[in-house]
């Protein structure tokens, strides 16, 4: 007989972040209105799993952002997992929602504030050792989860060594750390905290490993490349770093990995993070074909978030911001970066004036040097001396 247990994953949603200080530079409205709609994903996400009649819902932390989510927020949350029961949700905090004293996920906390408490049919890892818990209606099945305590990174190797369990025939771990061979966008941005190995993972020999920590969803495989962990990635897209798609894993677990998945974006908006090159456009409406065409090109709805990044040369006076100002109203939010360089005609520049002779004098430098990261000083250079003497103002655009 093969036993097999059907699961929904779902972490990092970041519950009520500030999504202030970022390059997407959401208005404060459309923040609220997106700060909602995260939560609202989160009863999304059960009515999914009641849907899809799973037997337990794993989310390996960060559920939210930090101790600053609002009660009401925690009321939702709390609402939305009581209503999954009798099925199973197993919660292994991570890093910003570390199970300290002070947390929702601390009883007392809620019964301090007069809220409920976490339903019976929720399981949450409250401390930092692990833990195994029987599934209530399947005991041959085992979950297996520890909680970060406190938002610090930690170093040590937590898979390093067996951890001690009994056995069965589906043994689950819910983690929250750092993967050191994920090469993810978001790998660099993330903090590097409880680390572990691919080998270290698969040594443990558990039947599957539900992942948390980065935002894009990233799986690992065994040698007879079965997947025996995933991350599913955030639930949904915040900062740039977070463009593309995300997602929810529907999936089945047999004993040595996953029999069967399913990746369901439970999001209806994407964040595209779109680049354009407009060198060689001569007018405006040749700019406004250029940039609707290659927003065409990358997909985008009018329910998704678009960062577009301008790039290249354009004739002095186009002015990009308000070209395609009526371009916003076309999706649900639409930052417009704009780095391009004004088209400065440097070959009939008279030599015999200022203008001409620092063009010439630049131009032949820039000739000489063979270190990239000089000429690309110097190229900046001669666009902001540029600036200064043409149009008497020197704005700091060209940095990255
Ligand atoms: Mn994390």
């Amino acid at each position: 007989m093969v036993v097999r247990l059907r699961f929904l994953q779902f972490s990092d949603v970041h519950l009520d972040s500030r999504l202030t200080g970022s390059q997407l530079a959401w208005p404060r409205e459309k923040r609220e209105q997106r700060r909602q709609e995260i939560t609202e994903l989160v009863g999304k996400a059960c009515r999914l799993a009641r849907e899809h009649k799973v037997e337990a819902l794993f989310i390996p932390g960060d559920l939210w952002d930090d101790e600053a989510i609002s009660a009401e927020t925690v009321a939702r949350v709390l609402e939305a997992f009581a209503s999954l029961d009798p099925i199973p949700v197993f919660i292994a905090p991570g890093n910003h929602d570390c199970c300290s004293p002070t947390s929702f996920y601390a009883d007392e906390v809620l019964r301090a504030r007069g809220m409920r408490l976490w339903p019976k049919n929720v399981t949450i890892f409250r401390t930092a050792e692990f833990e195994t818990v029987p599934h209530p209606a399947r005991p041959e099945v085992t979950i297996t989860g520890r909680a970060h305590v406190r938002n610090v990174p930690l170093e040590e190797r937590l898979l390093g060594a067996p951890i001690p369990r009994p056995r069965a025939p589906i043994s689950v771990l819910l983690f929250h750390g750092s993967w050191i061979e994920y090469a993810g966008r978001d790998r660099s941005e993330k903090m590097f905290t409880a680390p572990f190995s691919r080998q270290e993972l698969l040594a443990q020999g558990f039947s599957y490993a539900a992942l948390g920590h980065y935002h894009h969803y990233a799986e690992i495989t065994d040698a007879e490349g079965r997947v025996r962990a995933a991350y599913t990635g955030c639930l949904a897209g915040r900062y740039l770093s977070e463009a593309g798609p995300h997602y929810a894993l529907l999936g089945e677990i047999g004993e040595h990995g996953l029999l069967a998945m399913e990746k369901i974006r439970v999001d209806e908006r994407m964040i595209h993070d779109v680049e354009v090159d407009v060198t060689g456009v001569e007018t405006e409406s040749g700019l406004r074909e250029r940039v609707i065409g290659r927003l065409r090109e990358c997909g985008a709805t009018a329910s998704d978030i678009v960062f577009l990044r301008m790039e290249g040369r354009l004739p002095r006076g186009l002015r990009p911001a308000s070209i395609l100002e009526d371009l916003q109203h076309e999706y649900f939010h639409l930052a417009i970066a704009d780095r391009t360089r004004p088209a400065y005609d440097l070959d009939t520049a008279d030599p015999r004036t200022t203008q001409g002779r620092f063009i010439q004098e630049m131009r032949r430098r820039i000739t000489a040097t063979s270190d990239p990261q000089e000429r690309a000083l110097l190229e900046r250079a001669l666009d902001y001396g540029l600036d200064a003497l043409i149009q008497g103002e020197v704005k700091p655009i060209y940095e990255e």
